[in-house]
């Protein structure tokens, strides 16, 4: 399934590194696409989509539904 998630508060690589990071500790084998320009990480995998959401706000970042 995949899950579609904005996070406005990505503002370079670095960002991004540690949401999939963050995003791989939930699951290692989920396939992670973030695009920095549009702020859109979308994750296909079997794990929850709040299970993403609470990762990526515990790495310190807002976190937003599309
Ligand atoms: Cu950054």
């Amino acid at each position: 399934m995949a899950v579609k998630l904005n996070v406005p508060s990505m503002v370079c690589e670095s960002c991004v590194e540690k949401v999939t990071d963050a995003l791989k500790t939930v699951d290692a084998d989920a396939k992670v696409n973030v695009d920095l320009s549009s702020k859109q990480v979308t994750i296909d995998s079997e794990a929850s989509p709040e299970s993403f959401e609470q990762a990526i706000t515990a790495a310190g970042y807002q976190v937003n539904e599309v």
